[in-house]
């Protein structure tokens, strides 16, 4: 008998070309395409999440949800988790990503008890590794859904009860493990309830050095049963609580330095969460690249006028650009890639609608690829940012920067300057060179 298809009537998604109006279609991502040395599959490592893909359902703080879905009519959670994979394997397959991610509880349901739950996420792992034997798909990431349970209304890590934090502590093993076993490449932690709402109950202080030992204590056993990848922060400065952590890319790495964790952890930028945090996805991706920490993305778009996390697809070709000029610069993804943290509207009710944004996405970041290749190696770009600090390539410039003038000698030097000319940031210059290679497609 023929395998369940949760998809019917849709096969393998395939390259047509820019001029193709299949919405079933690749119309930029051919992944076996060399660009710079490297196919657009190795450059780009495609992720799909689990959560938003096969977990949710459309249901928003007004009304339930709106999305049905095959998979999810066995009232048996356990039974709803295997219908789960068959769907997520299947979607991944036939989209044609080659890798994928997701939460412990996405996987598997939570159990009555520790042990239970881990029993059967022990299951659904097994599954998982037979269909990615099977399909060749990896995992990207794996990691502890510590937000959702009741028991973490307070915080995970950060609870003032220690007891929680030893439930943490549970499931970020028995997550570690599973991570493990599937051969993730990185492992995230995101603290949506690592924070607080009201400074009249909390000992910051104190819930901040308990993160730094549950991490320090994660990392130890990771090391331990042999995981090799990145742990990844994904900072986000609010939503679900007031005020979170892991608030942005500097904030992060300053408390991982801090702590001693910088050499064993990067961080996963979201663009959504880089908005939020007033930062452009850009400049979240300029500072973990800057630290050496850039490690993973996740990819989605917020929208404008609202200042929630709408995990929207992104589509908006100018900041996919903008944020692939950084990743390029900082040489490309080692372990991490990009992963769609997006769904679809909660209006968006075909099943096809799932395959639509994941393909529009993909496109425009194969596309951007090629527009930010070119920008950093045909255009005069870098050229005008390095001459813009030519100054301190030599004489006293250079001598500054080495450390070698005394506050007293800059003093002297500027005494014997003649009066300052202005020099311009040439900014619309710049912008009208990223529309040029924008409007050329990369060419
Ligand atoms: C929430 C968010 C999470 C993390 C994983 O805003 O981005 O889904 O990516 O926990
Ligand atoms: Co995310």
């Amino acid at each position: 008998m023929a395998a369940k298809s949760y998809f019917p009537g849709i096969s393998r998604i395939s390259y047509e070309g820019a001029g193709s109006d299949n919405p079933l279609a690749f119309k930029y991502y051919d992944e076996k395409r060399i660009v710079g040395g490297k196919s657009l599959k190795d450059h780009l490592r495609f992720a799909v999440c689990y959560w938003h893909s096969f977990c949710g359902t459309g249901a928003d703080p007004f009304g339930p949800g709106t999305l049905q879905h095959a998979w999810d009519a066995p009232s048996d959670p356990l039974e709803q988790a295997k219908c789960r994979i068959d769907a997520a394997f299947e979607f991944f397959s036939k989209l044609g990503v080659p890798y994928y991610c997701f939460h412990d509880r996405d996987l598997a349901p939570e159990g009555s008890s520790v042990g239970k739950s881990e029993e059967n996420l022990q299951t659904l792992v097994a599954m998982a590794k037979e269909r990615q034997e099977a399909t060749g798909l990896r995992l990207l990431w794996g990691t502890a859904n510590l937000f959702s349970h009741p028991r973490y209304m307070n915080g995970a890590a950060t609870n003032p009860d220690f007891r929680v934090v030893a439930h943490a502590a549970a499931q970020v093993q028995a997550a570690l493990d599973a991570t493990v076993a599937l051969g993730g490449t990185s492992y995230v932690f995101w603290g949506g309830r690592e924070g607080y709402t009201t400074l009249l109950n909390t000992d910051m202080k104190r819930e901040l050095e308990h993160l730094g030992r549950f991490l320090t204590m994660a990392r130890d056993y990771g090391r331990k049963i042999g995981f090799r990848g990145d742990f990844l922060i994904e900072p986000k400065p609010m939503e679900p609580s007031k005020h979170q952590y892991d608030f942005d890319a500097a904030t992060s790495i300053g408390f991982l330095r801090q702590h001693g964790l910088d050499k064993d952890f990067k961080l996963n930028i979201e663009a959504n969460h880089a908005t939020l945090a007033s930062h452009t996805f850009g400049h979240e991706l300029q500072v973990a690249a800057d630290a050496g920490m850039l490690g993973s993305i996740d990819a989605n778009r917020g929208d404008g006028q609202n200042g929630w996390d709408t995990d929207q697809f992104p589509t908006n070709l100018y900041d996919i650009v903008e944020a692939l000029v950084v990743i390029l610069g900082a040489g490309g993804f080692a372990h991490g890639g990009i992963n769609f943290d997006a769904k679809v509207r909660r209006t968006s009710t075909d099943p096809e609608d799932l395959f639509i944004g994941h393909i529009g996405a993909m496109d425009a970041f194969a596309h951007g690829l090629e527009i930010a290749m070119a920008l950093r190696e045909k255009s005069p770009l870098g050229k005008i940012r390095t001459e813009r600090y030519k100054s301190f390539d030599s004489g006293r410039g250079k001598d500054f920067e080495q450390g070698a003038l005394t506050l007293r000698q800059l003093r002297d030097y500027a005494a014997d300057l003649p009066p300052l000319t202005a020099v311009s940031g040439k900014q619309e210059w710049l912008e009208n060179l990223v529309n040029q290679y924008l409007f050329r497609g990369g060419r």
